[in-house]
């Protein structure tokens, strides 16, 4: 289980799902909808860019990345459905590790499920969707940083309300 909100997904995202799939047989990517709180993309539409990513990257990787939506509800429990004990996350750096340590530690405690982090790319330490919607959303280029998918969707969208 390779979890996010993936809202959107970036080419950080996609590194971590294909060296993850190199590892695993199949990797389900869930795409976490928080109801509470809005993303400039829905839940539909976020699951709808990652697969597309994930087709258009051309890598034969992709065809074992299982692509779903969960909302709402613990991520061991989603794991649980789906028959996996296995979490797999990226670490950009240090700020990455403590935001997700206390994670791992608490889906260990809850449910057994372990947490496999792997090595960031260095070529995207810097990407996050959050920074990619701040760039987009001034105008800055995000080709290099976003499948041209996302690329694409982020201009319709900035370009239609703004948000
Ligand atoms: N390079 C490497 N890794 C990256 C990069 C990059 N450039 N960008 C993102 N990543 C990794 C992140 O480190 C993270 O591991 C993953 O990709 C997803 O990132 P985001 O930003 O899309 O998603 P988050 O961090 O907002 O997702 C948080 C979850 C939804 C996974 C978390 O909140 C969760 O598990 N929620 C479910 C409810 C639950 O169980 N809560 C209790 C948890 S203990």
């Amino acid at each position: 289980m390779c979890p996010g909100s993936f809202d959107p997904v970036t080419l950080g995202h996609l590194d971590v799902l294909l060296r993850a799939a190199a590892i695993f047989e199949v990797v389900h990517a869930g795409v976490a909808v928080n109801p509470g709180k809005r993303g400039l993309f829905t839940g539909a539409e976020r699951v709808d860019l990652l697969r597309r990513a994930l087709a258009d990257s051309g890598d034969p990787r992709a065809g074992r990345v299982v692509v779903e939506e969960f909302a709402g509800g613990l991520l061991v429990d989603h794991c649980r459905r789906l028959g996996t004990s296995v979490v797999v996350k990226g670490l950009r750096g240090g700020t990455d590790y403590a935001y997700e340590l206390p994670m791992a530690l608490m889906n260990r405690h809850l449910a057994d499920v372990e947490t496999v982090f792997l090595v960031g790319d260095p070529r995207f330490e810097h990407v996050s969707s959050s920074l990619v919607k701040e760039v987009a959303r001034h105008g800055g280029d995000v080709s290099g940083l976003v499948p041209a998918a996302v690329r694409a969707a982020l201009a319709v969208r900035l370009g239609e309300d703004g948000s």
